[in-house]
């Protein structure tokens, strides 16, 4: 892209859902931007799921397989064959891949791979490269699953004495929840003896404190935030989305024309990202909470169903809007939008907090409880909605409470002042001799 090619060759490698294809996708490019070649891996499924068509002249593709080219993990009949299937002719279908580039003119020197997939690992080992998971969650979910790892888990922890059992992840704070993944993010710490380097998407003034106790356990890169560089320090200038989506795009054009004639602040952006179900009763509560506000509201295909009846058809159309997907960076960064109610996934969280729009947020599980408590708590960027202690339900008078005091309270003003003083400090990381940029270089220093 910008500087010539120069020999070394770096394989990335995907966890095949959306909040992990982005980040390593988005990493790619900018390892490509510094002169290295860069070939992404996605599972056939994944591969063939990405509409409309990955663009040329950019981040190259490969493809290899979870065992399940056709349906993924819903083909599987547990989250734990599916982790099983996958390590077995994952790790054969990479080394293919790799292999075929070692006779070519640009043999694979490095394998970046997510690490949800450890056994990588070993595939690049096997091959005398250099290896280097790359977490898409923050330092400091990171560092409690490597307590847990080292079963040293214990509250308060030694420097983040704030967290309280219900900030934790919930393959920890809620017990037999999900075993297949609490042993896969545990996991992710099996080997990480043998890595070159440990990169993670996050910048280190974000996580001073966390950063700090994790590199002390192995070799930290910090290289995000991943967002497209249109949206922070726009060095690298073809890259301005993320390109390779999962959901399908039809629709999305209305979102922005919609805003558009909106006013400013009014509306609000309510998402749960591309995985989270949420009950029956939640979705209710949810629906009657927003019928007070302007919103658009991303419901996916499965969970359009849950909708009360009626609700849809009741809309009024320039009141509010339902999407079965948007387009979230272009959404977030429009002027119309007043606050995001997120689950508060890693990715979702990183943008709203890079494009300066305060939050509410509405962990649902895996890392969203302890994203949840620095919003509101450690970066002050929004506030957690509080749920039933019965039932779990958040009802509609909290939805509805904290909507309108990020929007207009109290807090309003301070949440914003604060989302633009870490987003001037995520562009500086990025910025040519900041901390991620640096780190960059040093794992292409150490691939070429
Ligand atoms: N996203 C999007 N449109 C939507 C919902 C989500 O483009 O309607 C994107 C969002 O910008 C983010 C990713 O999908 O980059 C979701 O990742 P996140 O880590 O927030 O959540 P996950 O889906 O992993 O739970
Ligand atoms: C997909 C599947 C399992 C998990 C995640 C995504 C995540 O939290 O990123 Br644990």
């Amino acid at each position: 892209m910008e500087k010539e090619e120069e020999r070394g060759h770096i394989l990335g490698v995907a966890y095949p859902t959306q909040g992990h294809i982005s980040p390593i996708h988005q990493l790619c490019k900018r390892l490509l931007s510094k002169g290295i070649k860069t070939t992404l891996t996605l599972t056939t499924f994944a591969h063939t799921s990405i509409s409309p068509n990955p663009p040329h002249g950019s981040v190259s593709l490969a493809t290899f397989s979870d065992g399940f080219d056709h349906g993924g993990i819903s083909a599987a009949e547990s989250i734990h064959h599916y982790l099983r299937r996958f390590q077995t002719v994952g790790s054969q279908t990479l080394a293919q891949v790799i292999r075929q580039h070692q006779s070519s003119d640009h043999p694979i020197t490095c394998v970046v791979y997510d690490a949800f997939l450890p056994w990588c690992l070993d595939v690049a080992k096997d091959f005398g490269l250099v290896a280097a998971p790359f977490f898409t969650q923050t330092c400091a979910v990171n560092y409690i699953y490597y307590l847990a790892y080292q079963e040293k888990l214990e509250l308060p922890i030694d420097g983040l004495t704030f967290l309280e059992p219900q900030d934790l992840p919930s393959f920890l704070s809620v017990p037999g929840s999900y075993p297949a993944y609490h042993e896969m993010v545990l996991n992710q710490f099996s080997n990480l003896g043998k890595a070159n380097f440990v990169l993670v998407n996050v910048f280190e003034k974000l996580e001073v404190k966390e950063t700090e106790l994790l590199s002390r356990v192995c070799p930290l890169l910090t290289v995000g935030p991943t967002l497209p560089s249109l949206y922070l320090d726009k060095r690298i200038k073809t890259d301005e989305n993320y390109d390779l989506m999962l959901f399908d795009p039809k629709g999305v054009e209305s979102c922005k024309d919609w805003l558009n004639e909106r006013p400013k602040g009014s509306v609000v952006y309510v998402a749960f990202g591309s995985l989270a179900e949420l009950c029956n009763a939640q979705m209710e509560e949810l629906a009657w909470a927003l019928s007070k506000f302007s919103f658009i509201w991303v419901v996916r295909d499965s969970e359009e169903t849950k909708l009360p009846s009626g609700f849809a058809e009741s809309l009024v159309k320039d009141k509010a809007l339902v999407v079965k997907w948007s387009p979230q960076l272009e959404v977030l960064s429009n002027r119309a939008i007043g606050c995001f109610l997120t689950h508060c996934g890693w990715n979702s969280t990183m943008e709203a907090v890079s494009l300066g729009v305060p939050m509410v947020a509405m962990p649902q599980w895996t890392d969203q409880p302890t994203n949840a408590k620095y919003v509101e708590d450690v970066w002050k960027v929004g506030i957690c909605v509080k749920a039933d202690e019965e039932n779990g339900i958040v009802k509609r008078e909290e939805i509805e409470f904290c909507i309108k005091e990020v929007m207009e309270g109290e807090r309003s003003r301070g949440v914003k002042e604060n989302a633009k003083k870490w987003r001037d400090l995520a562009v500086e990381a990025l910025a040519e001799g900041g901390t991620s940029d640096v780190n960059i270089d040093t794992l292409v220093s150490a691939c070429l």
